[in-house]
């Protein structure tokens, strides 16, 4: 990436934080029929929106009429890059129309007019689990190839929209959760293709099938991309969680191994020119029936990545097989005795990230942003109004140690950091407002009390100096 500067900043999405869920002719997207659950209930997935039950992204923290006060503040942390998301929804309502949603496409121009009149670059996402719900039941989400289709015409408005405004693009968030190998939770395989993983009847078929057709839409969008701007830079983002080994017994160490690269196949094909043979001679061994025509083959031959975004919370320890006492844990496997975790069961890693950026690097050699890193806390103010979020501070200081390690002492080429959530956001695992992330409070609670009145914590002060005091990385 030829940037003079480190791309500081942060990331947000759509869903998470803009509100506005039916204004301006946005369609219904399947987060907004998703409730809000805590640590212990998952999220309620709905048919229709029921009266009595909050559905978070109806609120967000209504991004979509402040976005000004909360650029502005970004500014004032002296922020590089903002990596945006677009709800699919807001531009084609039900996903099949011809003619888009002018009025939606207006505001992301706003936006992105907003975010360089104070010299923010955009970073934008075109899909951060905001499926227009009208494609799901209508054409079967990504089990259906039309759907790449639609997603592709979309793609096409947006980057026409945003022709010269926006230099890099991310097709997807996090698809790499869709894995045909593991059991799922309803609302991991809901967030990311609007299906609940209970409810599909070949499960093992439906998820590679959906996770091969979004991996071909983000080939053949990255070379839309290029058709309509040649100086796009296009990415693809990625939630990574490096599996350790239990111990040194070489079984294990396989298994990690194993643990690993199980959410690398996806890369693989986005990076290396063609789906993985590996990974289809797997599928047939488990008859799982996945054919790659001569038309797929040059898309993936066409539609490289140009770098890769890396959304990182944790690292886990693989399956210790034989050993059924140890407790499992959110991200699989089992817990890690020399890490602490997050209130939300989340082991804390710092060293993991220097793990992940050396593993991926020398596995691709592409570019690397960091699209997500960050501590979901309960916060508590002060008397004087103000969070003194210490814990957040040591948990972004420890990353960006290792983050800086593996750049000047490991060579990683990684060319932005972007913390997750720099303006506390809804959740998108439990959808609570009380898991917060930001530098930015905002006052609103999960009885849906609260002003939407934002406020500087702690954290915000020192992200500012740290920007200030490393522009570049060498
Ligand atoms: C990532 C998602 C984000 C974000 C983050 C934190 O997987 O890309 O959308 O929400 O996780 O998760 P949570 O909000 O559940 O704490």
């Amino acid at each position: 990436m030829k940037n003079n500067e480190f791309l500081w900043g942060g990331s947000i999405a759509a869903h998470q934080c803009e509100g506005a869920w039916d204004k301006d002719g946005k369609g219904v997207a399947i987060m907004d029929l998703v409730t809000q659950g805590t640590y212990e209930t998952p999220r309620e997935i709905c048919q229709t929106i029921e009266s009595g039950k909050y559905y978070p992204s109806h609120e967000g923290i209504d991004f979509y009429h402040r976005y000004k006060e909360d650029i502005a503040l970004f500014a004032e942390m002296g922020f590089k890059a903002l990596r945006i998301s677009i709800d699919w929804s807001r531009i084609y309502p039900k996903g099949d129309e011809q003619e888009p949603n002018q009025l939606g496409i207006q505001f992301y121009q706003n936006v992105v007019e907003e975010l360089l009149n104070n010299n923010i670059e955009p970073i934008v996402t075109l899909y951060h689990f905001e499926m227009p719900v009208h494609l799901v039941r209508e054409y079967g989400s990504w089990t259906n190839p039309k759907v790449i289709d639609f997603y592709l015409n979309y793609c096409k408005t947006m980057f026409e929209a945003l022709k010269g405004k926006v230099r890099y693009w991310v097709t997807f968030n996090e698809m790499n959760h869709i894995d045909p190998q593991t059991e799922a939770s309803d609302i991991f395989t809901y967030i990311i293709a609007g299906l609940k993983y209970t409810e599909m009847e070949n499960k093992k078929q439906t998820l590679a099938t959906i996770s091969y057709n979004m991996t071909l839409a983000s080939v053949k969008a990255v070379k839309l991309a290029r058709l309509v701007d040649p100086t796009n830079q296009v990415g693809c983002v990625f939630g990574l969680t490096p599996a350790y080994p239990l111990n040194c017994d070489p079984q294990n160490v396989m298994n990690s191994l194993k643990e690993t690269d199980r959410e690398f196949y996806q890369i693989d094909a986005m990076c290396m020119g063609k789906f993985p043979e590996y990974k289809l001679k797997e599928y047939q061994v488990q008859g799982i029936d996945l054919k790659v025509s001569k038309e797929d083959q040059l898309a993936f031959k066409d539609g490289k990545l140009d770098f890769i975004g890396l959304n990182y919370y944790s690292s886990s320890v693989a399956h210790y097989e034989g050993d059924e006492n140890n407790e499992e844990t959110l991200f699989g496997g089992v817990q890690n005795p020399y890490l602490e975790q997050s209130k939300w069961g989340w082991a804390i890693d710092p060293t993991g990230l220097r793990y992940l950026l050396n593993y991926v690097y020398r596995r691709y050699g592409l570019p690397i942003i960091i699209t997500e890193n960050g501590l979901g806390a309960v916060d508590q103010m002060n008397s004087d109004g103000v969070v003194e979020d210490d814990y957040r501070i040591e948990y972004v200081q420890k990353h960006l140690e290792q983050m800086e390690k593996a750049i000047v002492e490991d060579y990683v080429e990684c060319f932005g950091y972007l913390m997750w959530g720099p303006i506390d956001l809804v959740s998108a695992t439990t959808g609570e407002m009380k898991k917060r992330y930001g530098f930015i409070y905002v006052d609103k609670n999960d009885d849906q009390t609260g002003t939407l009145t934002r406020s500087k914590k702690k954290s915000f002060d020192w992200y500012q100096e740290i920007i200030k005091n490393n522009p570049t990385f060498t």
